[in-house]
């Protein structure tokens, strides 16, 4: 089934609008939501709310307070989601925008736990909402090898930490917690030098991800979003192409 979000009125051509936006760029910057991978048959953050996990909210099960409730449950959730991404291929997208750094300078910020970015080949500059493939100890911080196990079940106990024995947790930002410095740093950097900023994939939903388009026109940087659907940003940037991801950024790699 099309992902969530999605429109039977998309274009497969480049808008003349965004042709011209992009191409004296040699500094593109790229923020990606849930959407980038929707064609990768990831579900979107909201829609990792199937399956066995129908019956939780997701909005509460990413936060430090269903982590404190029960730890087997969240970390759970996270092994299933890896498992899930494990077994999914990077699509059309993440490999055009990996060729396009062959000939521009790229620079990519994800607000995605996924590593499909990586797996097409493309360095990626900043994970603002971390990563699942990066779980911690909560009480060192010490980084914790992630072993996903075959079976998946409802609730399984996290680790424990093998210096600390504290218990190592998902490596991903909860709501509720701060974005991690140095890649919200980088973020911020990269929106704000570029020639043209793409936001693909993401409703512009969750902040302060969803305010970089905003820094990005405030040092007069373009911005395009690339969207099958309208979004909280549509009225803050640019150009909107109503095109999914691995439709679009194939045809402006071409
Ligand atoms: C913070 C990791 C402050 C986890 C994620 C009350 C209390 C505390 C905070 C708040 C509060 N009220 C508001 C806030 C702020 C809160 C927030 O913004 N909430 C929202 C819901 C209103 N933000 C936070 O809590 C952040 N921290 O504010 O800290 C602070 C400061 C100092 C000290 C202490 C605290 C932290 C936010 C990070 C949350 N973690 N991910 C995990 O993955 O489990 S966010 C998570 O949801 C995703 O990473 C993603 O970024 C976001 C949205 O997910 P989705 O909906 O799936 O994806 P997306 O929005 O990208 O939508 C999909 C889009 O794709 C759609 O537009 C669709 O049309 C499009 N699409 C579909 N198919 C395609 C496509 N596009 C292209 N091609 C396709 N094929």
């Amino acid at each position: 089934s099309p992902p969530r979000g999605y429109s039977p009125v998309v274009r497969s051509d480049i808008p003349h609008d965004v042709t011209s936006l992009v191409a004296d760029a040699s500094r593109i910057a790229v923020l990606t939501g849930a959407g980038m991978s929707a064609e990768s048959g990831v579900p979107t953050f909201r829609d990792a709310q199937s399956g066995l996990w129908k019956q939780y909210d997701v909005m509460h099960l990413a936060t430090p307070e269903a982590w404190q409730a029960d730890s087997a449950l969240v970390w759970a959730w996270y092994q299933w989601r890896a498992t899930l991404v494990g077994r999914a291929e990077p699509n059309a997208g993440h490999l055009a925008l990996a060729q396009w750094t062959k000939s521009a300078e790229v620079t990519i910020v994800t607000q995605n736990v996924d590593d499909l970015h990586e797996r097409a080949g493309s360095a990626v500059a900043a994970h603002v909402h971390g990563s699942l493939y990066e779980p911690r100890c909560s009480d060192c911080g010490r980084a914790a090898a992630l072993t996903l196990r075959t079976e998946l079940l409802q609730r399984m106990p996290p680790p424990h930490c093998t210096i600390c024995d504290g218990l190592v947790r998902p490596g991903v930002v909860w709501f509720g917690e701060a974005l991690p410095t140095e890649p919200w740093d980088r973020a911020l950097a990269a929106v704000a030098a570029c020639d043209v900023l793409l936001v693909v994939g993401t409703s512009g939903v969750v902040y302060p991800a969803a305010g970089l388009p905003s820094v990005a026109r405030a040092a007069g940087v373009p911005v395009v979003e690339i969207n099958p659907t309208d979004t909280d940003l549509t009225d803050q940037v640019d150009y909107s192409w109503r095109a999914t991801a691995a439709t679009a950024l194939p045809l402006l790699v071409a």
